[in-house]
This record gives C-alpha cells, structure tokens and sequence, in this order.
C-alpha cells in the first residue's frame, strides 16, 4: 500500500482514485488549477505545490488529466515532475487482466476490465480505459488513449499520442503513426501514417 496525490481534479482523476483505493492505496490530496468539489480527496493547490515542495517527494503520483486528443502536455508534465524526483507507478485496476510478457511504461493506468494480452508493450502515460482490449503484441507509443471498450486486435501499433475513441476496433496488424485520432466506433481497417481525425467504417481521414 501506498500514498498517492493525483494530478488533476476532473472526471479521470476521479477514476483513477477510484482504481487507487480499491487496490489498497492511500489518496492524500489532488492538484488542479482550483478545487472541485465532486473529487472525495483534499485539494492540495496547483502543480506548484509538487514542483516547489521544499521536502523530498514522500507520495507517489498518478496521472489524473485524461485526454481525449493528442494532448501531449500530460506527458511533459509528468516528466517535468519526475524530473523533481516524484515517481509514477503503473496502476493496474483489480479487475483488469495484463497477461506476464506485457511491458508498460510508467504513468500508465489498466483500468476496470481492461485486458493487455501477451507480448504488448505500452509506453509512459498511456490509459487503456474499462473495458478496453489489447490483444497480443500490440505497441502502444508513450501517451496513448484506448477509450472505453475499444478493441485493438494483433499486433497492433499506435504510435505516440494516439486516441482510440470509445468502442473502435483496428484489425490485426494496424499500424499508425503519431498523432492520430480514431473516432468512437470507427472500424480501422488499413494503416496509417499521417497524423490526423479518421472516422467511420472503414476508417477515413476527415481532418
Ligand atoms: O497542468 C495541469 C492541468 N491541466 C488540466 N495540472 C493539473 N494539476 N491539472 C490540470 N488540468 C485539470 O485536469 C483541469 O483543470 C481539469 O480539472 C482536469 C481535466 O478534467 P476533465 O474532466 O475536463 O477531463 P479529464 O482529463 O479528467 O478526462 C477526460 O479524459 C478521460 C480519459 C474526459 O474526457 C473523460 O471523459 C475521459 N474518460
């Protein structure tokens, strides 16, 4: 069991601490810009309050902002506070299954019946969100979203910052490139590369 302060204080903060407690840890206190009265633990003040502490880190992090884009800042603000010495351990739900041969970068969240099926690699900071589905030897860049029960089939890749909207499903062997966006319930049936919004059955770019 462990102490964490999460970082952020909106609706994936509260999942998080959810996922948190019931794997026996200890939430003390949240950051956010101001304090939101529907987060159950205190409110610490902004990412000042990490990044001037004037004592050695004594908790552990959790990356609470979620993203729905490419949103690269979470990931450089977690680096900016690991830089200041706080760590970020993998948070796996109790309810979710990642099988031995999976590798996961640190800041990465598995939550309530996710699968991560054998021979994965997940980057930092990535969320594979309730009951998403990563099949076997899939690669997950650094900061990547796979949105509520999407489906990533065989060795699949997202490269960094990918977003797998809610309920997608890519076939087996689907490779794409940084930056890309799949939209809710989008089928991905070819690869791609450039960075952009695809939507629909079968996936095309629209942005
Ligand atoms: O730099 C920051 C920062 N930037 C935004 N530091 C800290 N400590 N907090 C930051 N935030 C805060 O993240 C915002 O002030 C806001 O309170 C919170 C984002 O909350 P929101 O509810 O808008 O989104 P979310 O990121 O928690 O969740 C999104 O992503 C999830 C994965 C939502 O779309 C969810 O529906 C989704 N499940």
């Amino acid at each position: 069991m462990s102490d964490f302060i999460i970082v952020g204080g909106g609706g994936h903060a509260r999942v998080v601490h959810e996922t948190l407690e019931t794997l026996g840890h200890r939430v003390t206190g949240y950051t956010d810009f101001g304090g939101n009265a529907d987060v159950r633990a205190p409110y610490l003040g902004s990412d000042a309050v990490l990044i001037e502490a004037p004592l050695p880190p004594v908790c552990d992090l959790a990356l609470g902002i979620g993203k729905t884009g490419t949103s690269p800042g979470r990931l450089a603000l977690m680096e900016r506070l690991e830089s200041c010495g706080y760590r970020f351990p993998v948070i796996r739900a109790k309810s979710s299954i990642v099988h031995q041969e999976v590798m996961t970068g640190i800041g990465t969240v598995v939550m309530d019946g996710a699968i991560v099926v054998t021979g994965s690699r997940l980057g930092r900071g990535c969320i594979v969100n309730t009951s998403a589905s990563v099949d076997h030897d899939c690669r997950l860049g650094d900061n990547v979203h796979v949105a509520p029960g999407a489906v990533l089939c065989g060795n699949v890749t997202v490269g960094d910052n990918g977003m797998i909207g809610a309920g997608a499903t890519l076939v087996p062997g689907i490779r794409l490139g940084a930056n890309c966006v799949i939209g809710a319930g989008a089928t991905v049936v070819r690869s791609f590369d450039q960075p952009g919004i695809y939507v629909g059955t079968p996936a095309r770019r629209i942005r």
